[in-house]
């Protein structure tokens, strides 16, 4: 997932954006990723994915950004998708109720599937359609507490929380990797001084071992 050479670290995550169909996952993909919007988008066949960088912590950090159909029938083998992802958008559309009724299938699935610890958001679309809201802000709030996911909602048409939205799952994938080498290394410290020392060579073989399972 990174790498040291010649001094620069280097983070490549995968994110997933999930949803039913015509929430607007395309569009928030394509508004984060090259700032475009499409009114007359077609459905999703099959996967796609863009990459986009971000600076953290003077890292450059890249997120690998897939996109897959919400259709059943336009789907790609599933485990496939959600395979090394350790970030999710889940999505609904705020002005249909029925795309919110569906998150918890779609948690259930990327539960299912995935191996390893997943930033989750919950995203409400289409904040832009205040007129024919179907789902309040304190219902996306209250599931997103209850799933224990980060909350918010955004506008692809005209923009609103895409950046922010992307950011902070990016960010909070970033701190789950930093945490675990952290804690990889201070239970290194705690085994090599305590009375369990039982020599640098089989420490760094252990260490190692542990560097293979965190990446
Ligand atoms: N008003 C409004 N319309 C949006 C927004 N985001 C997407 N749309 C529209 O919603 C429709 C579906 O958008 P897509 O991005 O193709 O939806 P999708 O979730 O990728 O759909 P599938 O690929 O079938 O799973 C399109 O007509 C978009 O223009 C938004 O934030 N506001
Ligand atoms: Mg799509």
């Amino acid at each position: 997932m990174s790498s040291d050479d010649e001094g620069g670290e280097e983070y490549l995550f995968k994110i997933v954006i999930i949803g039913d169909s015509a929430v607007g996952k395309s569009n928030l993909l394509s508004r984060y990723a090259r700032n475009e919007f499409n009114l007359h988008s077609k459905a999703t066949i099959g996967v796609e994915f863009q990459t986009q960088s971000m600076e953290i912590d003077g890292k450059e950090v890249k997120a690998q950004i897939w996109d897959t159909a919400g259709q059943e029938r336009f789907r790609a083998v599933t485990s496939a998708y959600y395979r090394g992802a350790v970030g999710a958008l889940v999505v609904y559309d705020i002005s249909r109720r029925t795309t919110f009724d569906s998150v918890g299938r779609w948690l259930d699935e990327l539960k299912t599937h995935s191996d390893t610890t997943v930033a989750r958001m919950l995203v409400g679309n289409k904040c832009d359609l205040e007129n024919i809201r179907d789902v309040s802000v304190e219902e996306g709030k209250s599931l997103a507490e209850a799933e224990g996911l980060f909350f918010m909602e955004t506008s692809a048409l005209d923009s609103t929380n895409v950046k922010k939205a992307f950011e902070i799952v990016i960010r909070e994938i970033y701190n789950n990797v930093s945490r675990k080498v952290t804690s990889v290394l201070l239970i290194s410290k705690w085994h090599t001084s305590s009375g369990l020392f039982h020599g640098w060579f089989v420490d760094s073989i252990w260490l190692v071992g542990c560097f293979i399972k965190v990446l």
